[in-house]
């Protein structure tokens, strides 16, 4: 029987700066997803690739003073590697730049001027040259940008439109009558509430401003909007308008598009009307996750190579990553990565539950049935409660994963792990060894062999690497389906087990947070010298953006497990702030109360180690030494500081 298609699909990353573990967190859960539909029998095409025109990449290579392809081709190497690195199985990766991309682009654009959904007229509009969006007065926020939060620059421009306005009702139809188009539901009514209900505008979807784009073949000023030539990507990445289109024919319309929540808006509205345009089905769904968050801010930069992901990965070792990606975020809600979530998260789940279930299992097999599988005697009640948990785990984790929710699957296959290991101390084979019962022990040995097969069977979306060790060590051929999990006793008796190495080595939690810590404030400090001898000029009006004020410590003490950080709190005129500082070697708390400190008033705030801080201590290096600042005489708190 013909397999079922499912296509599914992550959004095409942006060529314009360094990947960090937040865009990890989409491919590599379409890859879970993608791995266990492959398993359960599904026919899947799964694409990924990377967004590679805009005014932003033609900045970006500008600054880097390369030619934007040269550009594009170098962060095209870094993410395909990155992929690599993290075991990501597409079926294909689309750049935009690619020809047949580019041409297709220039086809749909005539398509969509034959058929009267594109006109030409003035846009006069702000824009936010980050995000390639427009963004009208009031959508704005605090008069920036909605969605990141950065300056707008008012732009005119002539300009292609699209009739966006002309699908709002049939937009609003097909939500009706598909209420899982939009996932999780919540993000159905921001979209409703927030861009529908006011009315849709007609879409800019041309610029003339620069020109690292696709060009209208109608009119070679212009450049396809960047957001129009990227949402394309998922059907000419098909074959769509090709001569060889049967990817298309066989798996348009998308079963699930995932995407970040801030992008929910391109693909739920901006994406159905022109395909509704183009006269194409729909995708069945588009699910809007949630955001990883680095403790203190979105980005990596600032916080050093440990959310870099090929240190994490190079350091733990690629199913950790995997594993804590796809179980410790709240699918759907946004989530914090810290490395004390990672590393408690390894050693309780990798480490403790499955690391010695497997080892313990494989060394009592071979201690006591000289590593051979024995064949099982007949099973009482306990035996039979842990083959029913087996046996109707698949329909849980299919159930779970057919709801998108790869923590629910990962809790429901640890607990054939967990009660695995619960049953070992409620059978304590050793005292059936010392007893002599061997025809219980063997029952009990198979049993143990049998849940360590379900849970790796089922894990190897998941965790690719892991999975197969564990085959190794069973020595049974790692499966491509999940047929074997259906029946308990799979494995055959007399199969040959060997022990071998742990799967994974115990971290030690506070030596290796401590560890961490060095190498970020070591890249922090390569990084700033790097930035400083670019000798780069800012304007006054960048300096004042920074806003300094001198600041009386109240009380300042060590941050629990740390030997670095200090909490402050600090009187700034009428108000008290909580501060952390990174001086704890250099100063006592005793020390520095009743000191004058300068403080960047104005800074975000962060937790650092789990501390609020709510601005930034100002101090001087000193050949390996760090000295606070302090006003040359005595000034009362909150003044400013030029
Ligand atoms: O948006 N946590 O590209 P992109 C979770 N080119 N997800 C994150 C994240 C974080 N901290 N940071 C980024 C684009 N992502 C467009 C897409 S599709 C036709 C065009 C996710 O490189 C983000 O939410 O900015 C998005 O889903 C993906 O990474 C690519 O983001």
């Amino acid at each position: 029987m013909a397999k079922k298609p499912y296509y599914i699909t992550t959004p095409i990353y942006y060529s314009s700066g360094n990947f960090h573990l937040g865009h990890c967190y989409t491919t590599v859960i379409c890859d879970a997803i993608a791995r266990f539909k492959r398993m359960d029998g599904y026919d899947v095409f799964y694409l990924t690739g990377t967004d590679e025109h805009g005014q932003k990449v033609q900045q970006r290579a500008e600054k880097a003073g390369v030619t934007p392809k040269q550009f594009v081709d170098r962060l095209y190497d870094q993410i395909v590697a990155l992929w690599k690195t993290l075991d990501i199985s597409y079926d294909k990766f689309i750049r935009t730049t690619d020809g047949y991309h580019e041409l297709t682009v220039q086809k749909v654009y005539e398509k969509l001027l034959a058929s009267g959904d594109i006109y030409k007229s003035q846009y006069e509009g702000l824009y936010c040259t980050p995000c390639e969006a427009y963004w009208t007065e009031n959508q704005l926020k605090d008069g920036k940008c909605p969605d990141c939060g950065r300056e707008v620059t008012k732009q005119k421009e002539e300009s292609y439109f699209f009739r966006l306005s002309k699908y709002q009702d049939r937009l609003i139809k097909f939500y009706e009558e598909n209420p899982e188009f939009i996932s999780p539901k919540s993000r159905m009514n921001e979209m409703i509430n927030n861009f529908i209900k006011p009315g849709l505008k007609d879409l800019c979807i041309s610029r003339t401003t620069f020109d690292w784009g696709v060009k209208l073949p109608f009119d070679q000023k212009h450049v396809a909007y960047v957001w129009i030539d990227a949402l394309t990507n998922y059907i000419t990445a098909l074959g769509y308008l090709q001569p060889d289109c049967k990817n298309f024919d066989k798996y348009w319309p998308a079963d699930l598009h995932m995407v970040g929540k801030e992008i929910v808006r391109f693909h739920t509205i901006i994406w159905p009307a022109i395909l509704m345009a183009l006269d194409l089905p729909l995708p069945k769904k588009v699910y809007g996750h949630g955001w990883l968050l680095f403790g203190d801010d979105k980005m990596s930069k600032s916080k050093g190579n440990v959310v870099d992901p090929f240190f994490l990965v190079d350091r733990y070792g690629v199913d950790p990553i995997r594993y804590f990606l796809l179980r410790e975020i709240p699918f759907g809600s946004d989530g914090n990565y810290t490395n004390e979530a990672l590393l408690v998260r390894t050693n309780a789940d990798l480490v403790n539950d499955l690391g010695n279930l497997v080892s313990r299992t494989a060394a009592m097999v071979t201690q006591y049935f000289d590593g051979t599988v024995p064949a099982p005697n007949a099973y009482i009640d306990l035996d039979k409660e842990i083959i029913l948990l087996c046996e109707s785990a698949l329909e849980k984790v299919r159930a779970d994963m057919e709801a998108l929710s790869a923590p629910d699957a990962l809790t429901d296959i640890f607990k054939i792990v967990q009660r695995a290991n619960k049953y070992i101390d409620e059978t304590t084979p050793w005292t059936l060894n010392k007893q002599g019962d061997k025809e219980r022990l063997a029952t009990v040995m198979y049993v143990l062999t049998e849940c360590i097969r379900f849970a790796a069977t089922l894990l190897k979306p998941f965790i690719t690497r892991t999975s197969n060790v564990i085959f190794d060590k069973l020595g049974i051929k790692s499966p491509d389906n999940f047929d074997g999990v259906v029946k308990f006793g799979g494995t055959k008796a007399g199969t040959k087990v060997t022990k071998g190495e742990n799967l994974f080595n115990r971290i030690d939690v506070e030596k290796e947070l401590k560890l961490l810590d060095e190498i970020a404030a070591k890249q922090a400090s390569d990084e700033q010298k790097n930035n400083t001898s670019a000798d780069e000029q800012i304007e006054i009006t960048d300096f004042a953006k920074v806003k300094l004020v001198t600041a009386k410590v109240l009380s300042c003490e060590k941050v629990a497990k740390s030997d670095k950080l200090l909490v402050f709190k600090l009187q700034v005129g009428g108000e008290v702030r909580q501060v952390v500082s990174g001086i704890a070697q250099h100063y006592s708390p005793e020390y520095m109360i009743g000191k004058t400190v300068v403080l960047v008033k104005n800074l975000k705030p962060a937790k650092i180690r789990g501390v609020e801080s709510n601005g930034m201590i100002l101090c001087a290096d000193a050949d390996g030494k760090v000295v606070f600042v302090t006003p040359e005489s005595d000034v009362d708190s909150g003044k400013a500081v030029r």
